[in-house]
């Protein structure tokens, strides 16, 4: 028997001749052919004898059995596997080179805390508290207490003498220092009775009856 008869037809989407090579064995063979299905590749090996085998993909990066270097990342491929570069922690691979990481083109990216300015350097980032504030950029404290000095809290909050801190006002929510409106509407308990269209006004809410709009519902 050999290969490229109409035994895979059916299945084929792909059908040509190929070499397996891995470290753990070449097999070069005008009788191989690899067949590939959305759902995965196997090798089928018309044998000396006539009859077939499948030999399935080996992952060599599960198995060990690759030789990629220390500095190098395993990846498998169909038949085979490659090395790749594996760059630093702060660099990413880019055109086979690595690059530097902007961690500050995204707050997922870097831990430095809301009130500090991310700066993005060769292989890592910094950052810094802003003005007023005290710390290592990623957990940043105002330098003087709102006791001695009340303009340090959110305009939309006022600071409670007695604890010190500031407090931000009903409709507001945050740390005290920033602070953002509520949206009431989202709520799980819807706020407006009934039928009541549910609008969020900053620091607040109202509820509007069927068919009015917003601006005569604020009226
Ligand atoms: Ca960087
Ligand atoms: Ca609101």
């Amino acid at each position: 028997m050999t290969a490229g008869n109409n035994m895979f037809d059916d299945c084929a989407v792909t059908k040509s001749p190929r070499t397996l090579s891995t470290p753990q064995h070449r097999i070069s063979d005008p009788r191989l052919w690899s067949i590939s299905t959305h759902l995965q590749l196997f090798v089928s090996i018309g044998t000396e004898s006539g009859s077939w085998t499948n030999a399935w993909d080996i992952n060599e990066c599960e198995t060990g059995a690759h030789n990629c270097e220390s500095n190098e990342i395993c990846e498998n491929t169909i038949g085979s596997f490659k090395c790749v570069t594996k760059c630093s922690p702060g660099y990413k691979l880019i055109d086979g080179k690595c690059e530097d990481v902007d961690e500050c083109s995204s707050k997922d990216l870097h831990k430095c805390d809301v009130r500090a300015e991310c700066i993005n350097t060769v292989g890592g980032y910094e950052c810094e508290c802003e003005e007023g504030f005290d710390g290592d950029g990623k957990n940043c404290q105002p330098k003087s207490s709102c006791r001695k000095n009340s303009a340090i809290c959110d305009r939309h909050a006022s600071c409670n003498i007695f604890l010190d801190i500031c407090d931000c006002k009903t409709g507001y929510t945050g740390d005290g220092i920033t602070c953002h409106d509520v949206n009431e509407c989202d709520a799980k308990d819807k706020p407006c009775p009934g039928e009541g269209r549910c609008l969020n006004l900053d620091g607040g809410y109202v509820c509007c009856k069927d068919g009015q709009d917003d601006a005569t519902c604020i009226k």
